[in-house]
């Protein structure tokens, strides 16, 4: 399969690159794609050199999947043009997510709504992936009323200029700063710009994504991101009432055998997921499982994981991977 990355650069771009590779997806050519300022440089691919190009050449090329990390404003200009010419995008800005003609999609929750006219798919922001992975099985088995989510997140979700800041910072080196405060030995409660509503556009996304990911309106979700000066990956403390009643020892099991969850909860050998333990790792890691007390059929629980892989990389290529095995890419022409 052709397989045009677009954004080959940035930090989660050398991660699809880095994912495409372990994971052994079919890639018979690589077309890197970025600024203008990477233009004609080489990157290497399984062994292979190859020579970033421009999104214009990358078409003529004719990739079966184009996989985009160019962030909103070049995925809204660019994704049209690959998808007009018959290739599947799989988008990982926030630019098509909430777009109700396109599908949001992370596959253990609902890669069953693919279908081979979707020409522009969207991943999802990475805290949301990461929860609704342990979500969805909980959600089927005891119907989640409500979540309340605080969220650790780790410097690299901003990108490579944010993981400079932290370590000059913490070396004493001058430099730009991409956050309006010292990040370093700080934690600053604000991830993207505030809305209206005096939320931030990272919760809000976590507050809409979820509902359309999971299918279900009805789940009430509200949300405090907050970042934090460590790399590895996000981590997130989450409070869910159900409307049913659980048993603990039945949501580990539900837990344990859900697809990409990892339960790690054994306080006696104080076991529970930490983003150090998480990096590089392409499950979410779930631990910390406890009754919420004040309330009836309230859970609380920690999630962890890697947001560069399965907050991005990985839940792109996971759905590239769904798409070809269902055999959905190249079979229709361009909405
Ligand atoms: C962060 N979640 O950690 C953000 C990064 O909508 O894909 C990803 C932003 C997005 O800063």
């Amino acid at each position: 399969m052709k397989v045009a990355v677009v954004g080959a650069t940035g930090l989660v771009g050398t991660k699809m690159l880095q994912v495409l590779d372990e994971r052994n997806f079919p890639v018979t050519e690589l077309i890197p794609v970025a600024s203008a300022k990477s233009i004609g440089k080489e990157i290497t691919f399984k062994g292979k050199q190859y020579k970033i190009v421009s999104a214009e050449d990358a078409i003529k090329q004719k990739p079966d999947v184009a996989i985009f990390s160019a962030g909103g404003s070049t995925s809204l200009e660019q994704a049209p043009l690959f998808a007009d010419a018959g290739i599947t995008v799989i988008d990982n800005s926030s630019a098509w997510r909430m777009d109700p003609t396109k599908k949001l999609v992370v596959p253990e929750v609902n890669a069953d709504v693919l279908t081979a006219e979707d020409k522009i798919i969207a991943n999802p922001n990475c805290s949301t992936i990461q929860m609704v992975v342990a979500l969805k099985p909980l959600h089927d088995r005891y119907k989640i009323k409500r979540v309340v989510v605080s969220t650790y997140q780790s410097v690299t979700g901003t990108g490579v200029k944010a993981v400079d800041q932290l370590f000059n910072e913490r070396n004493g080196v001058d430099g730009p700063k991409v956050y309006p405060y010292t990040i370093d030995l700080n934690v600053i409660p604000q991830i993207d710009v505030f809305t209206e509503n005096g939320y931030t556009k990272e919760e809000m996304k976590m507050i809409l994504e979820t509902k359309k990911i999971m299918g279900d309106d009805s789940i009430a979700v509200t949300a405090t991101t907050v970042r934090i000066p460590v790399m590895g990956g996000h981590s997130e403390s989450v409070n869910i009432e159900f409307a049913h009643e659980y048993d603990l020892s039945e949501v580990r099991e539900v837990l344990a055998n859900a697809p990409g969850v990892v339960v790690v909860d054994d306080i006696a050998n104080l076991k529970y997921p930490m983003p150090l333990d998480a990096h590089d790792k392409d499950e979410v890691f779930v631990g910390r499982l406890r009754r919420d007390e004040t309330q009836p059929n309230t859970l609380n629980c920690w999630i962890v994981s890697d947001n560069l892989r399965k907050g991005a990389a990985t839940n792109a290529v996971q759905i590239a991977e769904y798409l070809a095995s269902k055999n959905l890419i190249g079979q229709s022409v361009a909405v």
